[in-house]
């Protein structure tokens, strides 16, 4: 008999935040457990899962002190996303439950090494509407020591049986002989005319998420080696699928970073841009231990092929990994990460050890 699970999330911006408790919402159901999610801006599940929530996944508004008057009481795990501060009145439910909840604050990905350090942390609550309560922070990371990542069971064997050539066909695509299929996720990218220019250098067939990219490539002449296909938003599913079509993906922020290393595609992060600058550190760390197990010339390209991208340095001698090599690494790092154990089955676990 699973659980009962509140997820609270609030949108900061663009998608990652809905598209990473939507994808554990999805997980955990899959795993027998019940959930509610509680978002404050829904709109992008719409295009996500088109198809509506499963059964066991609840979609509610923010609550709001009208929408709660009434509502169940708060679930055996109440999940804090990204720190989106639960409102008092939920707390205090939340405190008057005979038996407390496991509240968990879920952070942002990092590899950065205070994920390990901080993972697992309690804060008890000695005063406000939590008195009495414990809140517990979970990391999610590369290493054994933190939270992990979303990896839902079978994922890798649905991709074993997943037909790239059929797919495309499906989206109304299809790769001409010789084509490198590559996908675009990304922010508004001043390097974006160099990228084009480099990927020109072999016929390529490019696939541009929605966004400012696709909003620039149209104002743009393109090169006769370069075809590029505006897509819609695709739902989650068919976003991995994207994903395992392409010979190479350019990913962003959260979710689509973390789907690229499941994929086993070469990729490029573009990471979340923040104003202090902090997202260069995060950006180093991650590169440090995935390129720990590269070679040297690969892990030189896309050093500086990543920095170029993210405008850490100027595009510049800048050129792709070599194909087979990347390749090979990304196979060896998927192989990496699934030595640790996944994000919901942690969850689970750390739920289960402390009941
Ligand atoms: O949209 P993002 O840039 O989200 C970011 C990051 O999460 C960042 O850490 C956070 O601070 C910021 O939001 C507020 O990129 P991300 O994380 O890849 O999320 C995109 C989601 O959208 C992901 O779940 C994949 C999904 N997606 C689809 O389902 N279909 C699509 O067609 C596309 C392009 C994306």
């Amino acid at each position: 008999m699973g659980m009962n699970w509140d997820i609270y999330c609030r949108v900061v911006d663009n998608f990652g935040d809905v598209g990473v408790v939507w994808r554990l919402a999805r997980d955990l159901a899959a795993r027998g457990e019940q959930v509610r999610l509680w978002l404050d801006d829904a709109s992008a599940v719409e295009w996500m899962a088109p198809a509506g929530p499963p059964p066991a996944v609840q979609l509610l508004a923010w609550p709001a002190q009208s929408n709660l008057l009434g509502a169940e009481a708060p679930g055996d795990v109440v999940i804090e996303a990204f720190g989106c501060q639960l409102p008092d009145a939920v707390i205090a439910r939340m405190a008057a439950r005979p038996k407390p909840p496991h509240w968990i604050n879920l952070e942002y990905l990092s590899a950065e090494s205070y994920v390990e350090r901080s993972h697992g942390l309690q804060s008890p609550q000695f005063s406000g509407p939590g008195l009495g309560l414990i809140k517990r922070f979970f990391y999610p990371g590369f290493t054994p020591r933190t939270g992990g990542l979303l990896r839902e069971p079978g994922l890798l064997a649905m991709q074993a049986m997943f037909d790239p050539q059929a797919w495309l066909a499906g989206q109304g695509l299809q790769r001409l002989a010789q084509e490198r299929v590559v996908s675009l996720f990304a922010y508004p990218n001043k390097a974006l005319p160099a990228l084009l220019e480099l990927l020109a250098g072999q016929p390529t067939l490019l696939l541009v998420c929605p966004g400012a990219a696709q909003q620039q490539i149209a104002r743009m002449n393109l090169p006769k080696t370069l075809r590029c296909h505006a897509l819609p938003y695709l739902s989650q599913p068919d976003y991995d699928h994207l994903l395992w079509a392409s010979d190479l993906n350019f990913v962003r922020g959260e979710d689509s970073f973390i789907r690229a290393q499941w994929a086993a595609k070469p990729f490029v992060w573009q990471i979340y841009p923040q104003l202090d600058g902090a997202h260069e550190l995060k950006l180093t760390a991650f590169l440090e231990q995935w390129l720990d197990l590269a070679d040297p010339e690969l892990a030189h390209r896309s050093r500086q092929l990543w920095r170029a991208w993210n405008g850490l340095q100027p595009w510049v001698s800048i050129d792709l990994p070599e194909a087979p090599a990347a390749t090979a690494h990304a196979l060896v790092w998927r192989q990496h990460l699934l030595g640790q154990a996944d994000l919901s089955g942690q969850l689970l676990k750390a739920v289960r050890d402390s009941s």
